[in-house]
């Protein structure tokens, strides 16, 4: 009698600790889900993302909806436009985000933190920080432009690449990139400022 007695409790014995491991494991489980979901949402938050709509200029009717998104260091542009003419067309970032003037002049010069002259982006003779060239549109009047560089920053502490501050502008023809220090290119025909 002793001895079954025994060898159930041993038994017992034997399924705590094989539940209490199973336990254990979904416990571990269940947390390296939660750290896995909590990296997620890490990601998201620092994928930081603004979009501003811009307003036409000049007497134009070009608007839409631009947006930049910072990921890992680099910052990605989107930008919608419809009410354009067909063809080719530059947009670059300007020095001050104010669209207040009816020819959207009030924005400035291109932005240019490294003095460097007007140019192709990425030129060796040197190009504008805002430089980013020309684009076309369709027959329709619209284009979608896109643009990634890790040379900007939303809001960063380097003045050298923080675009916050600043505007978008479209003009009505194309950079040259050789005329200085706008490239030539034109009305300014939509306009928003980057503000965060
Ligand atoms: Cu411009």
């Amino acid at each position: 009698m002793k001895k079954i007695i025994r060898f159930e409790l041993i038994a017992m014995a034997l399924l705590a600790v094989v539940s209490c491991k199973e336990v254990k494991k979904e416990a571990t489980d269940a947390a390296t889900e939660v750290e896995t979901v909590a990296e997620e949402v890490t990601e998201t938050v620092m994928a930081e993302n603004i979009t501003f709509m811009m307003e036409p200029k000049s007497d134009s009717s070009v608007k839409g909806e631009v947006s930049f998104t910072d990921e890992d260091g680099t910052v990605s542009m989107k930008a919608m436009l419809t009410g354009l003419t067909e063809g080719e067309h530059a947009i670059h970032i300007h020095q001050t985000a104010d669209c207040s003037s009816d020819d959207g002049k009030s924005t400035g010069g291109h932005w240019n933190p490294t003095n460097e002259p007007h140019g192709k982006w990425q030129a060796e003779e040197g190009y504008h920080k805002g430089d980013i060239g020309n684009f076309i549109a369709d027959a329709e009047g619209n284009a979608l432009v896109e643009f990634s560089t890790d040379q900007w920053c939303i809001g960063c502490e380097d003045e050298n690449k923080n675009i916050v501050g600043k505007a978008v502008i479209v003009h009505q023809g194309v950079d040259d990139f050789t005329s200085q220090p706008s490239g030539a290119a034109g009305k300014r025909v939509s306009c928003t400022g980057i503000i965060q």
